[in-house]
């Protein structure tokens, strides 16, 4: 560990904490990064927490005879709600695999052709929307819509449950109480990370009493979807039937009524979360460069023609369109770090020994600015970074949005299909411009976000 790198101005007790903002984590960690190269250590409160976003480094860490998963930090903090879902199941927990290889299949190119009708629905609902912000010339709020957008989706998609948040009058109602308690949920496991354990009681007194009630709410919303279900006596076979119905090919066990409940919440928060930080990220950058937008626009133009409705097969034809996508996630992967455990002692980067289940985070963000795989101007966005030959001539391991190994996303090709059909649409249909003046600003919330996000539209003439 003393050969690792932290800010030189350690004080007793706070250590490293002075001149952060624990409304910014991983910004913070960001610059801290840059200052003290591909591996460092940060202190708080009796806490050390060993950052790692070389890509050397992050390339050992990817390999899974040597490393596995963590569920440290903000996942951590997300079990009392998650409790053994997919996402925060400890490796060893048997929920994992059972829950896995149940609902993998959900995943598959099939069930994604199924839900395609679905997504293409809720995404009519946005284009209705915009087309009224643009008709009564109001900018429309990015993050805003594409978090009805993906909860939406999730939800229609996996659970048959219809949350309106397109009906809602959200100028006289607010967010649905689902997204309130969620995004109360998600700020107080963050905050726990950077409030010292023992303060907490004190400090976080309030948070913890509206914590209780938006888990509470939580409950009670996935009980009411799963009765919902049960009553119809069955659905059209989506996730939420295979969590109630479906047993284990080879054991025959099922899942048990409390884990169905933590899956649902996993799914709707992990499901909808990431995916609107990503379309938004999208967006910023494409109303931010007109070469990016008049390319993606001609590609939508010449791959999907004049058709009305895009077909499930002419999602992935977009290419370019991808590109813009995975640049987007580049420069801000939603998820911006995950934690890896030496599965037995190691010694990482032939310097530092692990012993068995000490970890690290790999702050991704940053392993997506490594000039070592990145290139000079890593700032810079640029999407041909993405083209098949320039992927090829990069080492492997340094692109990692959804993880790594066996505990990566689940949910990769359900948020790309979702994401590069709704970018499509919305490319066919608008021009989109940004707000005079609009500087990018990130807020933090375990994932990432472009704050205060808004665009202007024009409707494109020959768009559908
Ligand atoms: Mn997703 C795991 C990023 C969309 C459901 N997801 C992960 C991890 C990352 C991640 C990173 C690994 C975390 C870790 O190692 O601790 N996920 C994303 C991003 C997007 C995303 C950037 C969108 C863009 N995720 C989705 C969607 C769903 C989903 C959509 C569901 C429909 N993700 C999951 C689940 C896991 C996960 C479930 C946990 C998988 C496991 O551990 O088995």
């Amino acid at each position: 560990l003393e050969r690792i790198p932290h800010p030189p101005r350690r004080l007793p007790v706070i250590g490293d904490a002075l001149g952060s903002n624990v409304r910014t984590p991983v910004q913070d960690s960001m610059r801290i990064a840059a200052r003290l190269g591909p591996i460092f250590r940060r202190k708080g409160f009796g806490k050390e927490i060993v950052f790692v976003w070389g890509a050397d480094l992050a390339a050992e860490m990817a390999d899974e005879t040597r490393f596995a998963k963590h569920v440290g930090l903000g996942v951590a903090n997300l079990r009392p709600m998650a409790g053994d879902g997919l996402f925060t199941a400890y490796n060893h927990e048997p929920n994992w695999q059972l829950a896995h290889d149940i609902l993998a299949p959900g995943f598959s190119r099939e069930a994604m052709a199924g839900y395609h009708a679905l997504m293409l629905d809720v995404a009519g609902r946005l284009t209705d929307a915009w087309d009224a912000s643009e008709a009564a010339g109001r900018a429309v709020d990015v993050p805003g819509d594409m978090t009805k957008l993906t909860l939406e989706t999730i939800a229609r998609t996996g659970f048959g449950y219809d949350f309106g948040s397109f009906e809602r009058d959200f100028e006289r109602e607010g967010p649905h109480p689902f997204v309130s308690a969620m995004v109360g949920a998600l700020s107080f496991a963050q905050r726990r990370n950077v409030v010292p354990p023992l303060l907490t009681p004190v400090l976080l007194r309030g948070a913890q009493r509206r914590n209780a009630a938006h888990r509470a709410y939580l409950d009670r919303a996935v009980d009411e979807v799963i009765a919902t279900r049960r009553e119809a006596g069955g659905g059209p076979g989506d996730l939420l039937d295979r969590m109630l119905e479906v047993a284990h090919p080879e054991t025959g066990e099922r899942l048990a009524p409390e884990n169905i409940r933590r899956q649902v919440i996993t799914f709707l928060v992990a499901g909808h979360e990431t995916t609107s930080g990503a379309l938004s990220f999208a967006l910023h950058h494409l109303a931010q460069d007109r070469a990016v937008l008049t390319r993606a626009q001609e590609e939508v133009d010449r791959v999907w023609g004049a058709v009305e409705v895009p077909a499930y097969e002419q999602v992935a034809k977009l290419r370019y369109v991808r590109r813009v996508l995975d640049e987007a996630l580049r420069l801000w992967p939603t998820a911006p770090a995950y934690a890896r455990e030496a599965v037995a002692d190691t010694t990482l980067g032939g310097a530092h020994p692990m012993r068995r289940g000490a970890w690290a985070l790999v702050l991704t963000a940053m392993l997506h600015r490594d000039p070592a795989a990145w290139g000079p101007h890593p700032e810079v966005f640029d999407p041909d970074r993405f083209t098949p030959q320039a992927v090829r001539a990069r080492p492997a391991h340094v692109f990692k949005p959804f993880g790594t190994g066996a505990r990566a996303c689940i949910g990769r090709q359900f948020a790309l299909h979702e994401a590069l059909l709704t970018l499509g649409l919305l490319l066919r249909r608008y021009d989109i411009e940004p707000e005079p003046g609009y500087r990018l600003q990130i807020s933090e919330r375990l994932t990432l976000m472009p704050r205060g996000l808004r665009l202007r539209l024009t409707r494109r003439s020959p768009a559908t």
